[in-house]
């Protein structure tokens, strides 16, 4: 049996975010996101749901904190919901909408866990996206206010803060591919997005630190290692174009204090921004959004092997048999992991890394005794975890790992087909029943180590 030793002191966590699992979508005051908006729209979700009821952890919070007590987590990362807050995205405050975080961060703390807050991932208030979103600088300006309401209120007792989550995702999937709300489809305003997504960090970031001094504030990227297909020089361009689209064009901003310029030199080449760069970025924009933070999250749920097609375009080619690919048709690539802290560590150096989310989407569901087997979740997460071993043997400072996710939840334009949990969730009659996984990870936990075989 070989066993893989964390560092002392190494958080376990597991990750959710609001409108994935709370449900109460039109309770205490809580104004219109614009998901809600999304999901209500034909064809945006594949199943045809929304985020309304979810797992209604508005109202089962206690019985969701004792199952992550009885995993004996040290953290739980979960969002905010703005709209809850602050309904109109502006102006009047909900006292009801903060009366809820106020009870939870309670509830977490009583239970010994740390609450790990993020304060964005993707619900906008509806009112906010009508008067042009994440599109308009006046977006930023707003979310730093927000920052401000809610780190007042809860930063006697918050541990760690999270900006924003996966800010490509929000800028991509949201205003360029529009598989997400607000459902956009056009390149120049998902640049403008991005960079008001990056902008509104800063200023949110001041805003905390004004209320909290000690608080350690940070930001959450999904990123992706992008390798070449071959050592042709057009596949290595297609390899180097993908990690300034997804990864540089995110890491470049917050360390070095610039957009990345072959990248902005891609996006001037394909009409997506004028020749002469970037009109939405104003004096100062840089030197807010590179302020030091205080940890960098990562998210990671594989690599990109990339090629240049006979089109010219670069494209990811498949390197896993379909059968070995997660519900969600990823690879299962725990090697890139290690190869992209490496990385980020070396060319960044935040100090220290959390691996923020991390995790695979499997169905396996309750057996006659209720029981939910899901092996290949464990090896996931084993994997994984393998994986960060070995780069923190090799100088980089990861300090922490959240399984996503607690609870099978909403997945976004998948609805609730794709399953992360280490909670499987029956959505209608909302019973929650703690996987395979779930005691896996409980196990290595209370080790704080990988052991082969502890299940
Ligand atoms: O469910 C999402 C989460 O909201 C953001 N990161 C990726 C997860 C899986 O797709």
């Amino acid at each position: 049996m070989s066993t893989a030793p964390f560092p002392p002191g190494f958080l376990w966590g597991a990750a959710t975010s609001s409108y994935q699992i709370e449900g109460a979508a039109g309770e205490d005051g809580r104004g219109e996101s614009i998901w809600d908006r999304f999901a209500n729209e034909e064809g945006r979700i594949a199943d045809g749901t929304s985020g309304a009821v979810a797992c209604d952890h508005y109202h089962r919070w206690r019985e969701d904190i004792a199952i992550m007590k009885s995993l004996h987590l040290g953290a739980y990362r979960f969002s905010i919901a703005w709209p809850r807050v602050i309904p109109a995205g502006v102006g009047a405050v909900n006292e009801a909408g903060l009366d809820f975080y106020d009870r939870l961060v309670d509830g977490l703390l009583d239970a010994g866990i740390d609450p790990f807050v993020t304060l964005y991932h993707w619900d906008l208030p509806q009112a906010l996206q009508d008067r042009g979103g994440w599109a308009s600088r006046e977006t930023a300006t707003a979310f730093a206010e927000y920052a401000n309401v809610v780190s007042r209120r809860l930063g006697d007792r918050v541990a760690t803060w999270v900006t924003h989550n996966e800010p490509w995702c929000i800028s991509h999937h949201g205003h360029e591919d529009g598989e997400h709300a607000p459902g956009i489809q056009d390149p120049p305003t998902a640049l403008a997005a991005a960079h008001h997504v990056l902008l509104s960090h800063g200023w949110a970031a001041r805003a905390i630190r004004e209320n909290v001094p000690e608080a350690p504030v940070g930001i959450v990227l999904n990123l992706t290692p992008a390798s070449p297909a071959t050592d042709r020089a057009e596949d290595r361009d297609a390899a180097r174009w993908m990690d300034g689209f997804f990864n540089r064009w995110f890491l470049d901003p917050l360390y070095h204090a610039r957009y990345p310029e072959d990248a902005v030199a891609d996006r001037i080449a394909r009409g997506h921004l004028p020749s002469s760069g970037m009109p939405f970025v104003e004096t100062g924009d840089l030197e807010a959004i590179a302020q030091k933070l205080d940890f960098l999250g990562i998210n990671y749920y594989g690599r990109a092997v990339m090629r240049m097609n006979e089109g010219g375009r670069p494209e990811s080619v498949p390197m896993a048999p379909k059968d070995e690919l997660t519900d969600m048709g990823w690879e299962v690539y725990p090697d890139g992991l290690h190869d992209l802290l490496v990385r980020v560590n070396r060319d960044y150096a935040p100090s220290p890394i959390y691996i923020t989310e991390n995790g695979a989407a499997y169905a396996d569901g309750p057996d006659a005794d209720g029981r939910v087997s899901d092996p290949r979740r464990i090896d996931f997460h084993r994997g994984h975890l393998r994986a960060i071993h070995r780069a923190i043997a090799d100088g980089v400072p990861v300090a922490g790992y959240f399984a996503w996710s607690l609870l099978d939840n909403f997945e976004w334009a998948h609805g609730y087909k794709k399953r992360f949990g280490l909670v499987w969730v029956d959505h209608d009659t909302q019973t929650r029943i703690p996987k395979e996984s779930a005691a896996w990870y409980r196990d290595t936990v209370v080790a704080n180590a990988v052991v082969n075989g502890s299940l």
